[in-house]
């Protein structure tokens, strides 16, 4: 079944075996979507487990997202709605002292299938990187994602780096990660919260008046 070999590949770290599984899955005719929900995210929340439970340690981490990378390269094209007509500009990062990536990648895929100009900061993207991209690009969104507790907070630093440089109230700001929930992004004033990348579209261009 071609879903269980998408997981089971990337499960495994195998990134050649990831690529043929989703190339296999897309001309059996599975939707994109789904093999990324049903399949890869999935891989990705057991990789987590084990390494919780201490079966798997962070280099087996690497490579399962590096599979999974490889798989969701693939999914793109199909993942993106093919929108040309721009909705707007949104600066995306991982906030400081965070290297998770895929989560945002997709976020970034996601709203630039949509129509919006994403520029892509990247990880650990500090405070002080924010503002000046703020103030040099004029952005009408910024997307910050957190996968660490113990990076939440640069969210909330972030937002005041932004106030203390005046421009917060110049550029909407949406959050997410695993461990963001409505009710932090509500408690450090953010202006949406969304908790998958299809959901951050929906949200981004809400705040944009293009909902
Ligand atoms: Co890390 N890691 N990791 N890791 N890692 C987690 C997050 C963890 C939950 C694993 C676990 O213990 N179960 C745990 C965090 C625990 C905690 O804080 N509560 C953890 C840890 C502890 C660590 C290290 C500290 C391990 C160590 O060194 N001892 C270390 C920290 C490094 C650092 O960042 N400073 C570390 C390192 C790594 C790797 C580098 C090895 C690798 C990342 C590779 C990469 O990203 N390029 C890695 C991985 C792969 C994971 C897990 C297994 C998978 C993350 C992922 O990609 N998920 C993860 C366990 C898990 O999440 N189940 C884990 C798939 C992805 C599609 O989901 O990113 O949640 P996610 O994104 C979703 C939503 O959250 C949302 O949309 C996405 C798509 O629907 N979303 C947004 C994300 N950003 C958004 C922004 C938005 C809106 C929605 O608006 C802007």
């Amino acid at each position: 079944m071609s879903l269980e070999a998408v997981y089971a590949a990337i499960l495994s770290g195998n990134a050649k075996k990831a690529a043929a599984a989703v190339q296999a899955a897309l001309e059996a005719g599975l939707p994109a979507d789904q093999i990324l929900n049903e399949a890869c995210i999935p891989a990705m929340d057991e990789v987590g487990r084990l390494f919780e439970m201490g079966e798997k340690f962070v280099p087996e981490m690497l490579i399962a997202a590096r599979a999974m990378q490889t798989g969701v390269n693939l999914l793109k094209p199909h993942l993106q709605e093919g929108n040309v007509k721009s909705l707007g500009k949104v600066v995306v990062g991982t906030v400081a002292g965070d290297l998770h990536d895929i989560g945002k990648n997709l976020v970034a895929m996601m709203l630039e299938g949509a129509g919006f100009e994403v520029i892509d900061l990247g990880t650990d993207v500090s405070p002080e990187q924010f503002v000046e991209v703020v103030q040099e690009q004029k952005p009408d969104l910024i997307g910050m994602s957190a996968l660490l507790t113990t990076t939440m907070s640069a969210i909330s630093t972030t937002l005041s780096a932004l106030t203390e440089a005046g421009v917060r109230n110049q550029v909407k700001v949406i959050v997410g990660g695993a461990p963001v929930t409505q009710a932090f992004a509500d408690s450090i004033g953010a202006d949406g919260f969304a908790p998958d990348a299809g959901s951050a579209t929906r949200v981004a261009k809400a705040l944009v008046g293009a909902a």
